[in-house]
C-alpha cells in the first residue's frame, strides 16, 4: 500500500455522522459518561474496530481498546504503540472532538489490514471513555485509569441527579463494576509502551490563520477546575434595604469579574466561567446561594498557579466584605504536559517529506495525552478546524481532504515509526 484509498477521508466523516446519532439529546450532540448513549457509542466503536482487524477488550472505566496485532516477527514481547482520544462530548459539541482521534485510527489500521501490512510493535487503539468532565464534573477518568493515577476518591462525586460515579458503575456493564481494585488493575503498565500519539482536531483557528491543514503540538497546557458554592441569605426583593443584604448572586458576579480580570493578566493564561446557577431562586427573592464552575489554564503551571492564588484569595475577601461564605472546591489539576521532541521530530519529518510545513502549535485545550504523558512519551497531531475554528459547538467540522491527508500522514508515521 503506497497510500490509502482517497475515500478514507470521506470515510471517517461519515463514521463521526454514525458515532453522532448516538445522543442524550434531540437535534444535538451531547455524549456524557456512561449514560445509553454513550453505551450505544461504545458499542459501535467496538463493531468498528473489530471490522478493521482489531482485537477488542473494554476495561473497568469503559475504554474500548483495539489492538492491531504485531507482526509475528516482533516476537511475543512485542511493545506497544498507544493513540487514542475520547469519545464522550460536552453539552451540545461538535462531532469531531475527541472521536476524530478514534476513528481515523480505526480507518487507518483497516487500510493497513486490507493491504495486508502489518506493523513491528502492537498498536492500540484507545476510545478513552470519559474526558470532559461533563456528568461528574471531573475530567480525564479514563485516561487516568489507564495511567494508573485515577483517585478512588472521584467514585463518590455525584452528577445532577445524586448518582454517585460509585453507583453509575455498579449499575452498568463494565467489568469490575466500579471495584477499586479493578480500577487499578486496569492501568497499562508503562514498560510495555513506545509511547502515545494523539490525533485531534485543533478546537482553534491558528491553522486555518496559516491556511495549513495539520500541526505538531509543543505542548498542551495546563488547567485546573473548581465548583464554588457562595451562601447568602434569602430575603424579601422588596423589603431588604440594599446597604442590608447578603445577596449570594452579587456576590458571585464580582468574583466572575474578578476571574476575567486577573486571567487577562498574562498572555497563556485563560479563565472561564462556564456554568453559574441560582439553586432554587425566585425573582422576588434575594439569592440565598449561588453556585459557579471555574475553568482556569496556562501554558506555564506557575502562572495557573498564580492566578489561583490570587483569585481564591479575592473570593474569600469579596465574601467576607460582603457577609456571605464562599466554599472553594478544587478537583484534580492536570499539570502542563510537554510533547517528545523525538516524536514530534517524526511527525516533522513524514509532513516535509510530502512537502508540507511541519507547523508547531501549542494546544490551549485539554487532552487524553496530557495524562498519558505522566507514563510515556507524547505527542499529537492536529488537524485544520473549519468554521473559524469554531470547537466544543455543533458548528465544529473538518474537510474530508483534511482527514484523507492526516489519515495519509498517520500511515506513513506508523510504518516508519522508530521506537526511542
Ligand atoms: O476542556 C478541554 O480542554 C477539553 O476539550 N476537554
Ligand atoms: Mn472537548
Ligand atoms: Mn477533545
Amino acid at each position: 500500500m503506497h497510500s490509502p484509498s482517497p475515500s478514507l477521508g470521506q470515510s471517517i466523516l461519515d463514521a463521526a455522522d454514525a458515532l453522532a446519532r448516538f445522543s442524550d439529546m434531540e437535534g444535538g450532540l451531547t455524549c456524557a459518561y456512561l449514560t445509553p448513549a454513550h453505551r450505544a457509542a461504545a458499542a459501535m466503536l467496538a463493531e468498528r474496530m473489530r471490522a478493521a482487524g482489531m482485537q477488542v477488550r473494554v476495561d473497568a472505566i469503559g475504554n474500548v481498546i483495539g489492538r492491531y496485532e504485531a507482526d509475528p516477527s516482533a516476537g511475543p514481547d512485542a511493545k506497544v504503540l498507544m493513540t487514542g482520544s475520547h469519545f464522550d462530548t460536552v453539552r451540545n459539541g461538535g462531532r469531531y472532538d475527541g472521536r476524530l482521534g478514534i476513528l481515523l485510527p480505526i480507518a487507518v489500521v483497516g487500510a493497513l489490514n486490507e493491504a495486508g501490512i502489518r506493523l513491528p510493535y502492537h498498536f492500540d487503539v484507545v476510545g478513552f471513555a470519559e474526558e470532559e468532565g461533563l456528568r461528574f464534573k471531573t475530567s480525564f477518568l479514563a485516561s487516568s485509569v489507564l495511567a494508573g493515577r485515577f483517585d478512588p476518591a472521584l467514585l463518590a462525586r455525584a452528577d445532577a441527579d445524586g448518582i454517585t460515579l460509585a453507583q453509575a458503575l455498579a449499575e452498568s456493564d463494565l467489568p469490575g463494576r466500579g471495584d477499586p481494585d479493578a480500577l487499578r488493575a486496569a492501568a497499562v503498565d508503562p514498560a510495555t509502551l513506545l509511547g502515545f500519539v494523539e490525533v485531534h482536531i485543533e478546537q482553534g483557528p491558528v491553522l486555518l490563520h496559516h491556511d495549513l491543514p495539520l500541526g505538531i503540538v509543543t505542548q498542551i497546557a495546563g488547567s485546573s477546575r473548581f465548583q464554588v458554592r457562595v451562601e447568602g441569605l434569602a430575603s424579601h426583593a422588596g423589603t431588604t434595604p440594599m446597604t442590608m443584604r447578603k445577596d449570594a448572586a452579587a456576590a458571585a458576579a464580582e468574583m466572575v469579574l474578578l476571574v476575567e480580570s486577573r486571567c487577562g493578566q498574562a498572555p497563556t493564561l485563560v479563565g472561564t466561567v462556564g456554568q453559574l446557577q441560582v439553586p432554587n431562586g425566585s425573582s422576588n427573592v434575594i439569592p440565598a446561594a449561588c453556585h459557579f464552575s471555574m475553568d482556569i489554564r496556562a501554558g506555564e503551571d506557575a502562572v495557573r498557579e498564580a492566578a489561583i492564588a490570587d483569585i481564591v484569595a479575592g473570593i474569600e475577601a469579596i465574601a467576607a466584605r460582603r457577609g456571605v461564605r464562599a466554599e472553594v472546591e478544587r478537583v484534580p489539576p492536570v499539570n502542563n504536559a510537554p510533547c517528545a521532541p523525538w516524536l514530534r521530530a517524526q511527525f516533522a519529518a513524514v509532513l516535509n517529506k510530502r512537502g508540507l510545513q511541519a507547523f508547531e502549535l501549542p494546544s490551549g485545550a485539554g487532552h487524553d495525552a496530557m495524562m498519558m504523558q505522566r507514563i510515556t512519551d507524547v505527542a499529537m497531531l492536529f488537524v485544520r478546524c473549519g468554521n473559524g475554528g469554531i470547537s466544543h459547538n455543533p458548528l465544529e467540522t473538518i474537510t474530508a481532504e483534511d482527514a484523507q491527508l492526516a489519515a495519509e500522514v498517520f500511515v506513513d508515521f506508523l510504518r516508519h515509526f522508530k521506537p526511542r
